[in-house]
């Protein structure tokens, strides 16, 4: 996967680009309209697709690029359905999932209180909290429909009855801090640790913070997903003509990502595991590769006709026994065993290096 944490050091604003390189797509959290330009660069470099610009909440202090994005690339801006934004192509409700990639999930968590629309996102162990929680912090209350007793409810019910090592990225950090856990904010977050309701409505209600630079401007452009009145004109004509980018994977994306999903083990491990036996073993190689010479006791099945022949293979009939894979190098493999544990065989090896790293090594 990619994971890139952007900042955006006018506002001290954090943006995120998560992304499955091998299906080529991606989405964006709070992207900030002056960095369109990087994005749309880092987007291309990479071969990915914009899925999604999703927002945390409309912004007061910055203006987001969620319109350009969609104008340019055709990602669809996605931004709570309390936040008055009906120019959005996605009014978010609390617990709506977004799929992107290979069954990648982001749910939504309702996290009212900076502003009554505000949301976090939880992608895997990784909980993006816009302006709800901070590091150490936590979103002002005292514009935009701000509620302390609603901004302590959500952190304290929904966000810190998370795991302990999920992992907070904020929206913004003042102090040049990147990312926390839920842990730590739950036991040293100054606002919030051993603090009731009433004493962290008081906390909130004695910031007297300066009001944010851009306020004025920025809300009301977040409301239509950042666009000036021109940049709304021409809204939907571009859109009609924009095609989405789409760059093929490579074979080695391919592979690579399929050895994130499996477990590979060594030439070594897997002598040691065919000495102990009860393991099926698979050459996933081609029929005339098999025949030049292949590991004692494997079984052919190629890796181009695997979801084909895999039920004729009586070795094969119970899902929970071991099955060991090679190929030549460890790449078809891998994808192999990807394939064996989608079709639902729950201990699945492969051989790292394959065949050649076999007969490298002295039996
Ligand atoms: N000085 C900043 C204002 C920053 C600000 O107010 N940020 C909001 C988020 S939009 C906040 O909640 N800050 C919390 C804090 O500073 O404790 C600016 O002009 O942009
Ligand atoms: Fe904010």
């Amino acid at each position: 996967m990619i994971f890139k944490q952007l900042f955006d050091p006018e506002t001290w604003t954090y943006s995120y680009l998560i992304a499955d390189p091998v299906v080529g797509e991606a989405i964006i959290i709070d992207p900030v309209n002056t960095h369109l330009d990087h994005y749309l660069a880092l987007l291309q470099d990479q071969g990915l697709r914009l899925k999604y610009s999703l927002e945390t909440h409309v912004h007061a202090d910055h203006i987001t690029a969620s319109g350009l994005l969609r104008q340019r690339l055709g990602a669809q801006a996605a931004v709570s359905q309390l936040c008055g934004a009906d120019n959005a192509d996605i009014q978010i409700k609390d617990g709506d999932v977004f799929e992107f990639g290979n069954s990648e999930r982001v749910k939504v968590i309702a996290t009212p209180g900076h502003t009554p629309g505000s949301v976090s996102y939880l992608w895997r162990d990784r909980l993006f909290t816009g302006d709800a929680l901070l590091i150490g912090g936590c979103g002002r209350t005292d514009f935009q429909g701000g509620d302390a007793g609603a901004l302590y409810d959500c952190i304290t019910q929904r966000l810190f009855t998370l795991s302990d090592d999920t992992l907070v990225y904020p929206g913004h950090d003042y102090q040049g801090r990147w990312v926390s856990n839920i842990v730590q904010e739950r036991t040293s977050n100054p606002r919030l640790a051993g603090k009731n309701r009433d004493e962290f409505i008081a906390i909130m209600a004695g910031l007297n913070l300066p009001k944010p630079r851009l306020i004025e401007q920025a809300v009301p452009a977040n409301r239509y997903c950042g666009l000036d009145e021109n940049e709304r004109q021409d809204a939907v004509a571009v859109r009609e003509i924009a095609p989405p980018v789409r760059v093929q994977a490579t074979p080695q994306d391919w592979v690579a990502a399929a050895k994130q999903r499996i477990t590979e083990i060594s030439v070594e491990a897997a002598r040691q595991l065919l000495k102990q036996g009860n393991i099926v073993l698979l050459d996933v190689r081609e029929e005339s590769e098999f025949a030049a010479a292949h590991i004692d006791n494997a079984l052919l099945l190629p890796r181009g006709v695997l979801e084909f022949k895999y039920t004729a293979l009586p070795e094969l009939a119970d899902p929970s026994k071991t099955v060991l894979l090679y190929c030549k190098t460890g790449g078809r493999s891998a994808l192999a065993a990807q394939t064996l544990q989608n079709l639902g065989y729950n201990s699945v090896l492969s051989m790292a290096g394959g065949f050649e790293a076999w007969q490298k090594t002295a039996g």
